[in-house]
């Protein structure tokens, strides 16, 4: 490789070995062939000079003990040989400095382009890229466990006829409650208190965060005509204080299958369908009153504990810390869609008939997985995350 030339001292870039200091009188020229020789003598010392590599801070110092104004060799030169030149020498001195000026320019000219494509040359080699080296290997994280669960029950929904719609989280009162038969003070909005927007004064609808995702159910029906066949996930928003089980925000899918004929045959056997595919064939499935005001006949559906296997009683003796013995698990609630909705979607009550579930998905996430804290879903603490890949 090219070893740039570094000036180490004056004497290694100097233009002169003194001559260009004195006069030409003084160095015993009187004679214009002597002047043709000294000038050469010059232009050699000049030429070794600027034939070694150069980068551009040796160039510049090359540069300035030539040409510099001041102490540069052509300066001296001017001053002692050709100002203080005799009469008979002027003019020789005179047209050899005019040719030793063009020479040096051009020289340093060509040279200064060499400097630079050197300098080019050892900032391609520093940036030049290895590609032999590995590369960054950047972490890649994977789905969260909610996600991971809405996939797996979205699945099994899509393989029995289901299609996925969304739907704002931000709603109004007429979705949340009242077009699901929940008029304004009806007792079921006291479980359901949630988070209500700031709004404009003036503003003509109040504005919430939404409960459940059943205000889904109304927005569906209010754009398709049956049959319907949807599940609908999302967050859902209440102001409930948080616990192990309780998150003010937490997360829903909503199920809806309305057409003329629906029983609740059908109802139970999609249910039951779904239960086995997340559990597994083994688990028992059962159902208890409850109470919706936007489903009738409304149940809540129950699950064999899957820990104990429907047993009460732990693997190790004991009661089932999952169950607490009761050898059932709740699961979540649902039932016939209630025929007083069909009139706010502008169905006929008298033919559509069909079914709605809501699924708390979080709960659902800690019961298939063993995990016994609500909250470890929203704190993204990477030791939790891990786990679930
Ligand atoms: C409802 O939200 C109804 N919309 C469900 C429904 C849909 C019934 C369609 C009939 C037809 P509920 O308030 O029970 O129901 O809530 C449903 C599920 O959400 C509960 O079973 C529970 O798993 C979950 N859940 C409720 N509150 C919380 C909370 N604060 N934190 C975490 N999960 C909750």
């Amino acid at each position: 490789m090219l070893r740039p030339f570094k000036a180490t001292g004056t004497d290694a870039m100097s233009s002169s070995d003194n001559k260009t200091e004195r006069t030409l009188a003084d160095l015993g020229v009187t004679q214009p062939d002597q002047v043709v020789s000294l000038f050469a003598e010059v232009r050699a010392r000049f030429d070794s000079q600027a034939s070694r590599p150069l980068d551009h801070p040796s160039w510049e110092i090359l540069r300035q003990s030539w040409l510099g104004r001041k102490s540069g060799a052509l300066t001296l030169i001017t001053e002692n040989w050709l100002k203080a030149a005799s009469p008979d020498l002027k003019r020789s001195v005179g047209q050899e400095l005019n040719k030793l000026k063009a020479h040096l320019e051009t020289t340093l000219d060509e040279r200064k382009l060499d400097a630079q494509s050197l300098a080019d040359h050892s900032v391609s080699i520093r940036e030049r890229v290895d590609l032999s080296l590995p590369g960054v290997i950047r972490p890649i994280g994977s789905h969260h466990l909610i996600r991971q669960v809405f996939q797996e029950i979205e699945d099994i929904f899509f393989s029995i006829g289901f299609s996925v719609v969304e739907g704002p989280e931000i709603e109004t009162p007429y979705y949340n409650f009242e077009a699901l038969n929940i008029p304004e003070f009806h007792p079921v909005r006291d479980d359901m208190d949630t988070f209500y927007l700031d709004l404009p004064k003036g503003a003509k609808t109040p504005l919430l965060l939404r409960t459940h995702t059943s205000p889904m159910q109304i927005r569906t029906m209010e754009k398709q005509k049956p049959p319907v066949r949807v599940i609908v996930p999302g967050k859902v928003y209440r102001r409930d204080n948080p616990d192990a089980t309780h998150s003010f925000a937490f997360h829903q899918i909503e199920g809806l299958a309305v057409d003329t004929d629906i029983t609740f045959c059908d109802f139970t056997g999609t249910i039951e369908y779904f239960v086995k595919q997340f559990f597994g064939p083994s688990v028992k499935t059962r159902f208890r009153p409850s109470y919706f005001p936007f489903t009738e006949p409304s149940v809540e559906f129950d699950v064999s504990c899957p820990f104990c296997g429907g047993t009460g009683t732990a693997s190790g003796g004991g009661t089932c810390a999952k169950c607490k013995g009761a050898a059932w698990i709740e699961l979540f609630g649902a039932g016939m869609v209630d025929p007083a909705v069909y009139g706010f979607v502008n169905y006929d009550a008298k033919k559509a008939s069909g079914f709605a579930f809501g699924i708390g998905i979080d709960r659902l996430a800690m019961l298939k997985y063993g995990i016994d804290d609500i909250q470890v879903f929203f704190q993204n603490d990477v030791r939790f995350l891990r786990q679930f890949p």
